[in-house]
């Protein structure tokens, strides 16, 4: 696919999840390279990709390792060095693809017999997590916030009902109701961005279910690869907010409408951060993160 049908997609939200879209833009990257573009275009493109969405780090990580690996050969015959580099895009991309699964061997470990998850939006990951869970006999129940305006929460119902999964689709309103009186045990949600900090930026409401979770003394997993973790949190940047059309909230002429996409969850609200690398917590992902993102940090 090339950068501007992927940069499309990726802003109209038919590629969404931050991982499929950094899986996404780093295709499209690949595709130009095996083209022949040179360093100077794949920059160009990287700014097209970059400015599809603002929220989730996980575009921007991906597209700026494959300009660092690029960027290893600028100076290279090309006959040489685009073999080579297309080598490492391509390792990098399984390993994004992979990144996944771990997530799931992972956070599956820490589902348990009778448990009852709250969920909010649709994540691949924490889906993932769910479903293997599932294939390994556990016996638990889901809700899942339905997340208004786009309602990406009968994605995940879906998902868990086609695997076999026990799932109750709720409104978002519902969520502490629920949680006291179907006795949720915890709550699982996946993440756009992670700072340094400890915060996670994830659909918006996640910071409310977060909160609920807190009042009722219940833990608070994050599923996430460490792509979705920012380097960028560490000099002091954060992402953008992303702000959409209000016509996904309703269409009532001459009312202001605001509709966030996402939102920030204290560090203090979770209990757990759950990546390919094994459980870590708010207090110690910066260390993850220095560790990781080290050629980003230069
Ligand atoms: P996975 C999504 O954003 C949701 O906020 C979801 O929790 C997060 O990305 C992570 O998704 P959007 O693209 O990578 O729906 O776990 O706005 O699929």
């Amino acid at each position: 696919m090339s950068v501007k049908e992927a940069a499309a997609k990726i802003k109209s939200m038919e590629t969404r999840g931050a991982l499929k879209i950094a899986v996404a833009a780093a295709k499209a990257l690949e595709q130009e390279i095996m083209d022949g573009a040179s360093y100077d275009s794949l920059l160009a493109s990287g700014d097209i990709l970059r400015d599809a969405r603002p929220t989730a780090v996980s575009l921007p990580n991906a597209i700026n390792y494959v300009l660092h690996l690029a960027q290893e050969h600028e100076h290279d015959d090309p006959a040489v060095a685009r073999p080579m580099l297309l080598a490492d895009v391509s390792d990098y991309i399984s390993r994004l693809e992979t990144s996944k699964e771990k997530v799931a061997e992972i956070g599956s470990g820490l589902v348990e017999d009778g448990d009852v998850i709250l969920t909010i939006c649709n994540s691949d990951t924490v889906v993932s997590v769910l479903k293997r869970a599932h294939k390994q006999g556990k016996r638990f129940s889901v809700y899942a916030c339905e997340t208004r305006p786009r309602l990406q929460g009968h994605i995940t119902a879906r998902a868990l009902q086609a695997a076999g999964v026990d799932v109750t689709l709720i409104v978002d309103s519902a969520a502490y109701y629920t949680a006291k009186s179907k006795g949720v045990k915890k709550v699982m949600v996946g993440a756009d961005t992670v700072y340094g900090s400890g915060e996670v930026i994830n659909k918006i409401g996640t910071s409310q279910v977060a909160l609920i979770a807190k009042t009722l003394g219940l833990p608070v997993l994050v599923c996430t690869e460490s792509i979705k973790l920012s380097p960028y949190s560490l000099q002091g940047d954060s992402v953008e907010i992303e702000e959409r059309d209000s016509s996904e909230v309703a269409e009532l002429p001459g009312i202001r409408i605001f509709n966030p996409a996402f939102d920030i969850t204290r560090a203090e609200d979770i209990t757990t951060i759950i990546t390919e690398y094994g459980l870590t917590t708010p207090a110690e992902i910066s260390k993850l993160i220095e560790e990781k993102f080290a050629w980003a940090l230069k």
